[in-house]
């Protein structure tokens, strides 16, 4: 399997992060970024295979399949243990609206912060909104987790999804609220896994490279 990223892509991390929970070799192909250019100009294979020309992209023999979702879905069907999908329609559903709330409803907050923050190209003016924003989320989630481990049971793609937006706004200057203690200590027991601290000190590292 070949799997085209972004060194600072949040989307790409995801998958990223799937394959090493699931044991999967692949070949990880980095495509060129930078702050001042982004992604242009796209990686050829990306333009030729992506028809959004974006990461991640994966390549499993004739297989091609674009987009975060659809990639760990496919993953999981193709190589079902370790689960990162609960069992149940319904938990199962549950596990896929919220990695879908991370990806659509968080993930522009999160873009204002890095659109200032990294960029350079967006508004601080507009942090102070996309913080309180970002902070009900987190409430929402501290709601949402109960007593649980993780969102639905066994560590899932809602954890992964979540994990890789709230750690980056983390980063980026938006504190976890004091009311979201469970959400905290979610935070910290996500973080502690082998596969997610392997992708995400990459993604560090490149940030450190990258944007220096
Ligand atoms: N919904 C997509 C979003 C992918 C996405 O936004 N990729 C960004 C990098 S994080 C990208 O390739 N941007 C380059 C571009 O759009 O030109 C997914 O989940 O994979």
């Amino acid at each position: 399997m070949k799997l085209y990223s972004g060194p600072l892509s949040l989307f790409s991390a995801k998958v990223r992060i799937a394959l090493e929970e699931k044991g999967l070799e692949h070949e990880l192909v980095q495509v060129g970024w930078s702050r001042v250019a982004a992604y242009q100009p796209h990686h050829p294979d990306v333009v030729a295979l992506h028809p959004k020309r974006q990461v991640p992209v994966l390549v499993d023999g004739d297989v091609v399949v674009c987009d975060s979702t659809l990639i760990c879905e496919y993953l999981e069907e193709r190589h079902p243990a370790p689960a990162l999908f609960p069992t149940g329609v319904v938990e199962r559903a549950r596990c896929r609206t919220q990695e879908w709330t991370a990806d659509e409803v968080w993930f522009p907050h999160l873009w204002t912060l890095i659109a200032a923050r990294v960029y350079g190209s967006g508004s601080e003016d507009e942090v102070p909104d996309a913080v309180r924003a970002l902070q009900a989320h987190v409430r929402e989630l501290e709601r949402g987790l109960g007593t649980r481990d993780y969102f639905c049971g066994p560590f899932t793609v809602a954890d992964i999804g979540s994990f890789v937006f709230l750690s980056t706004a983390i980063a980026l200057g938006c504190p976890l609220p004091d009311d979201a203690p469970r959400v905290a200590a979610w935070c910290g027991r996500v973080a502690a896994r082998r596969a997610v601290a392997l992708v995400m000190q990459d993604v560090n590292a490149a940030a450190a490279r990258l944007l220096q």
